[in-house]
Order: C-alpha cells, then sequence, then structure tokens
C-alpha cells in the first residue's frame, strides 16, 4: 500500500498513545490552553498548526498535522530540548482564509506557541501572515507556492521580503508553473493548452506563471476560462475551449474542482490531459476524476518521498505510528517545516524564561537553521524561501500518480 493510495486506516492505539504522550496533540483542534511556561517545573512550548483539518482539503491537511506530531515526539524522545518539552496546538482552518486568520489569533494568543506549520493554501497564508507576524511568532508552510507571500505583489519585477517570520519548506509557483509549461511543450510535444484557474491566489497565480513560460517557449494558449470553486458543473467553460481543440488543459487550483473538472472534459468528450500543479496532487483527485483520468498530470515540489534515501526513516516511522490519514503530498515538507522551528528553538530556548520570551529569538534563529532533511537540504534564503528547486511531473497511471520526471529547476 502507497500513501497515494489514501487508504482510511482506523484509529489505532499508537495514534492514541502519541496524542497522550510528550507528542502534546490534543485532538483535532487543540491549542488554546496556556500556562505552562514560565514558572512550571515542565517546562512547555508549543508548536503551532494551522491547515485545513475538515473539508475537501483535508486529506492534505491531516497528512500536514500528523507529520508535524511525528516530528515533535521525535525531538521531545531526543532528549536535546534543553530541559523543553515540545507540543503540537493544531487548528482547522477549514482553507478559509477568516478562518486562518482566527487560528492565527487564537495561537498568537496562547503564550506557550513558538512557531507555526502551515498553511496549506496561499490565500489563508494571506490572512494569517499579518497575524502571525505582530506576534513575532515563525510562521513555516511546507505548501503555499504563491511567491508574492514572501517576495511581496511586485515579486517578478521587484522582490521585496514583506515578512520576516515567514518561511517556506517548498518551492514557488514562479517556479513551478514554468517547470510544468517545459515540461509539456518540450517532452511531451504538446503545442497548444487552454487554461483554467479558480481565481484563488494559488490557481491563478500557477496558471500565469504557466503561461507565460508557454507562450515564450512558443506555445500557444488558445482559451483562458476561469471556474467558480464553489461550481460544480463545467459545462459552460468546457464548451468554450472544446473547439478550439487544445492538446492539453492547464489547471490552476486544487483537486476537489480539478478532479470533477477532468471527468466533465472527458464526458463532453474533450479528451486530453488536464495538468495541474501540487494543489491536485492527491490521491483525492484520482478518485473524484474517475477512469478517465488515465493520463492527466500534475506537478509537485520536490522528488516523490517515497524514493528519496533521506525519507526513507520518515515514511517507516510514519507507517509505523500508524496515522489514520497518509502523509500525503505535503507530509515531508510538513516534517521538516516542524524540524526547522525545532532546531530554531534549541537555540531560543536554551535560556529562555519562557515560551512567549523566546519568540523573537527563534524567528531570528530562523535565518541560520540548516540541517540535512526528509526532503534534502532544509535552509532559506534572503526572502524566506527553500533554496531548493526540484519537482517532479506525475501521471496518472493505474489509478495512481506515477513519477515521470524529477528534476531541478534552473
Ligand atoms: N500549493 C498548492 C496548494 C496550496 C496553495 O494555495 O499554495
Amino acid at each position: 500500500m502507497t500513501q497515494r493510495s489514501v487508504v482510511t486506516l482506523g484509529t489505532s492505539v499508537l495514534v492514541a498513545s502519541l496524542a497522550l504522550s510528550a507528542c502534546g496533540t490534543r485532538g483535532g483542534d487543540s491549542g488554546s490552553d496556556s500556562g505552562s511556561g514560565s514558572g512550571d517545573a515542565k517546562k512547555v512550548a508549543k508548536i503551532g498548526v494551522i491547515a485545513p483539518l475538515s473539508g475537501d482539503l483535508s486529506a492534505l491537511g491531516k497528512g500536514i498535522e500528523h507529520s508535524v506530531e511525528l516530528a515533535v515526539k521525535q525531538a521531545n524522545e531526543s532528549g536535546d530540548l534543553n530541559g523543553w518539552t515540545l507540543e503540537v496546538a493544531a487548528k482547522d482552518d477549514e482553507a478559509k482564509p477568516d478562518v486562518g486568520k482566527n487560528a492565527a489569533t487564537a495561537l498568537a494568543g496562547d503564550k506557550d506557541v513558538i512557531g507555526v506549520v502551515g498553511t496549506l493554501n496561499s490565500s489563508v497564508a494571506q490572512s494569517v501572515q499579518p497575524v502571525l507576524n505582530s506576534a513575532k511568532i515563525a510562521q513555516v508552510s511546507p505548501a503555499n507556492t504563491n511567491p508574492s507571500l514572501t517576495m511581496g505583489a511586485d515579486f517578478a519585477n521587484a522582490p521585496k521580503r514583506t515578512y520576516d517570520n515567514y518561511f517556506r519548506t517548498c518551492t514557488t509557483d514562479s517556479v513551478q508553473g514554468p517547470f510544468a509549461a517545459r515540461y509539456l511543450f518540450q517532452k511531451a510535444g504538446i503545442k497548444k493548452v487552454a487554461t483554467i484557474h479558480d481565481k484563488k491566489t494559488y490557481g491563478q497565480g500557477l496558471a500565469t506563471s504557466f503561461s507565460e513560460e508557454f507562450k515564450k517557449l512558443g506555445g500557444q494558449v488558445v482559451e483562458a476560462q476561469t471556474i467558480n470553486p464553489d461550481d460544480d458543473k463545467y459545462d459552460a467553460v468546457i464548451s468554450k475551449i472544446k473547439p478550439k481543440a487544445p492538446e492539453a488543459v492547464y489547471y490552476g487550483g486544487e483537486y476537489p474542482q480539478a478532479g470533477p473538472l477532468s471527468q466533465q472534459m472527458k464526458a463532453a468528450g474533450l479528451n486530453v490531459p488536464l495538468m495541474g500543479g501540487d494543489g491536485i496532487f492527491s490521491g483525492e483527485f484520482i478518485k473524484l476524476a474517475g477512469a478517465t483520468s488515465k493520463g492527466d498530470l500534475a506537478t509537485s515540489v520536490g522528488a516523490p518521498t517515497e524514493e528519496l534515501e533521506s525519507a526513507k526513516k520518515f515514511v517507516t516511522d510514519y507507517e509505523a505510528a500508524k496515522f489514520p490519514e497518509p502523509y500525503e503530498a505535503y507530509g515531508a515538507y510538513s516534517y521538516d517545516a516542524a524540524k526547522a522551528i525545532i532546531e530554531a528553538a534549541k537555540v531560543s530556548l536554551k535560556d529562555a524564561t519562557s515560551a512567549e520570551s523566546a519568540r523573537e529569538a527563534t524567528v531570528k534563529a530562523m535565518a541560520d537553521v540548516s540541517f540535512d532533511g526528509v526532503t534534502g537540504k532544509v535552509a532559506f534564503d534572503q526572502y524566506g524561501d527553500t533554496t531548493s528547486k526540484v519537482l517532479t511531473v506525475y501521471k496518472v497511471e493505474g489509478e495512481k500518480w506515477a513519477p515521470v520526471n524529477t528534476e531541478e529547476f534552473k
């Protein structure tokens, strides 16, 4: 069984023991507790998680949450935290910016929180960033790929770091869009595409960066359409695209819409591959799209976790922990995001009297974090972006995502 097969396992005794142990996780929406910092015999600091733990995108969100739980459990077991114990405080953002903002506010108000892993959605990050920045809490996203989050709105012409507390372990859509364009044009020989996006921060940005590169290469974008994320019938858009005879459809958005879109495209006789970014790279996409998704394509950040020597222990440990959901697309990146905060906290908490007093020092220490992680070398550049630019193209084959091309983007 692979992680991509999205098999739901029953909640196990081991998961229960993780929840009760030093891991400190107290269910899917914990983290409002406080009061265990300065003065208590047990020195506790918390790593928050903000991710969609319910709703359409929870397959990805739960993988993020559990991977942070694993990193925190192992850090506690290492005895390497200068007498501190770490706990996980997980908040459900429901993939909604306003809910994410409330989650960030709650974590900022918990004086034990020193860092946050999240969010999944770039649109949610936009509302979380200012809250955590005001509270001087380090934020590390394993999944946000919109470039403006680190380099500002004019990232292409005048990049300027906007939040000094924000970092990410995944690469950005400035790389992911062109990487997909080059694959389609140069490797798959596709010269005519249509694009669709969901008007959200991530989807629109990704479709734009894809189109710019595809045209630069000499390709043609024969139609550019949008959908509403709340829609589930796409016949109007498909009927505008089909007469233009694209050889592929590039979709900027996430799997809850991409799956049905692929299915409806094929049912309407538009029998060309749908390609998307990491937002569609989930077993849930294949379930939603059905049998006709064979040949559809997705890019995702990094090399395939299952093939990385550096990820073997993570994969084994994650499976041994018997979490009820798989680690999915961002598990390894979430583990490394948590580990980055833990490495910074080893410095900032060393002589601290409370977790709250160590927040600013944790942010400062993040800039110097550098270690060999599950996903490879983990370090951040002057914008807070990962220094890694490796991506993989996956194709739906035999009801699974199969890696077809992994490369470092240059
Ligand atoms: N990176 C894919 C999905 C998350 C986002 O909105 O960036």
